[in-house]
């Protein structure tokens, strides 16, 4: 059995459902387990152990946050039944890598906090916070479907930028790649599209769903289907990808027409031109719609992010590195789409035979697995 083999079945019980999907949502049991585990590696490998009081957790050959260090790292949370890859490749393939480099150089393999957001809302919050990018007072009140606030869950109000991420000197996140572009074992991002979610709250008149003349109605659901066809189609016609999911009804009953409808717009495009233009028109549409069913729209921008270019020069060089990896964008957002904005930052993809991702099918071949590690490791011994 492979070093990673043994590795990946250490952590693929944990936090698995009975549809073979994975329930980590970020500092809950499965995740704290997880963070357990990556403690053991570190200590396995002499690496010291920091938590940077914003969730996230670092491991650190030679000195914490010393000058010159190289970062790798991503992610233990998972979207609901999402797949075992999406994030704990690369902090497994991040220690199997960091065996593989002379002693002597600064490594730091990171597990960031709530990169999917799916559990407070709000995608990649510890790397904004790290970054300084998200307010420490706001990241502690956003609150689960529990009421759970993101303070209590972490223990403590959590302290947003830490001023020691001006001495990292590159960062590099491995990652399954979520789409069917990559047909080599291993990539090199160049860019992640321009994306966001777009909170949609659609409020109607509750009432009785067998008493109540269709006229007289004002059914948020119906403003909601709406909205959901729009979406779509618009999408559709601009080549630009809409969802609209974490869907919540009240009251969530079948012989009661709903109040309010709660969902949020995801969307993404390969440019902000686009992006703007699908999320414009979909509001204005549903806007519309809501007149005629006498319901009201509020629409609110949730962490909307705006294109990230990964470093061309450091992307060039990597290729080159990895015997000319393709270098291909993205539409999914990473913990180092945020970083790349303060330090120089690149991103490693391996191949996903199906391209499914944010699903219980979501995989990646062993060797393909074993090739990023290898290539991880080449990457972290040039850049350090
Ligand atoms: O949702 C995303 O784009 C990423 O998988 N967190
Ligand atoms: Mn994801
Ligand atoms: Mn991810
Ligand atoms: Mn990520």
């Amino acid at each position: 059995m492979s070093r990673f083999s043994q590795l990946w079945a250490e952590i693929a019980p944990i936090g698995r459902a009975d549809s073979g999907g994975y329930l980590r949502f970020a500092l809950t049991e499965p995740e704290l387990t997880l963070r357990d585990w990556f403690r053991g590696q570190a200590a396995q490998r002499d690496m010291t152990v920091t938590e940077d009081g914003n969730g996230n957790l670092f491991a650190w050959r030679g000195e914490p946050w010393a000058p010159g260090t190289v970062l790798t790292g991503s992610h233990f949370d998972s979207v609901p039944h999402g797949g075992g890859y999406d994030g704990p490749l690369g902090i497994v393939s991040a220690f199997l890598a960091v065996d593989a480099v002379p002693k002597d150089r600064k490594i730091g393999v990171a597990a960031f906090v709530e990169e999917e957001g799916g559990r407070f809302g709000v995608p990649c919050l510890g790397s904004r916070l790290l970054t300084g990018v998200m307010d420490p007072s706001r990241a502690a009140a956003l609150t689960d479907r529990d009421g759970i606030s993101f303070e209590e869950a972490l223990g403590a109000r959590p302290v947003g930028r830490i001023e020691q991420i001006a001495n990292i000197a590159a960062v590099v996140e491995l990652h399954i790649e979520q789409g069917i572009a990559l047909r080599t074992p291993v990539g090199v991002g160049s860019a992640i599209w321009p994306h966001g979610r777009w909170r949609m709250d659609f409020a109607g008149v509750g009432d009785h769903a067998g008493t109540t003349r269709m006229t007289d109605r004002h059914d948020p659901m119906l403003t909601f289907a709406f909205t959901v066809l729009a979406a779509n189609k618009e999408a559709r016609l601009s080549g630009a990808h809409a969802t609209v999911g974490r869907v919540q009804v009240e009251p969530n009953a079948t012989n009661a027409i709903p109040s309010l409808v709660r969902g949020w717009l995801d969307a993404r495009a390969a440019d902000t031109a686009t992006l703007d233009q699908l999320v414009e028109s979909v509001v204005k549409k549903a806007t519309e719609r809501a007149g005629r069913d006498g319901t009201a729209l509020s629409v609110t921008p949730e962490s909307v992010t705006a294109e990230v270019a990964f470093d061309t020069a450091l992307a060039a060089r990597l290729s080159a590195l990895l015997d000319d990896a393709p270098i291909l964008p993205t539409g999914a957002g990473h913990d180092a789409g945020v970083l790349s904005a303060h330090v120089p930052t690149a991103m490693l993809f391996v191949r996903n035979p199906t391209g499914v991702s944010h699903s219980p099918a979501e995989h990646a071949s062993d060797a393909d697995c074993e090739a990023g590690i290898e290539a991880l490791a080449r990457v972290l011994e040039d850049l350090s």
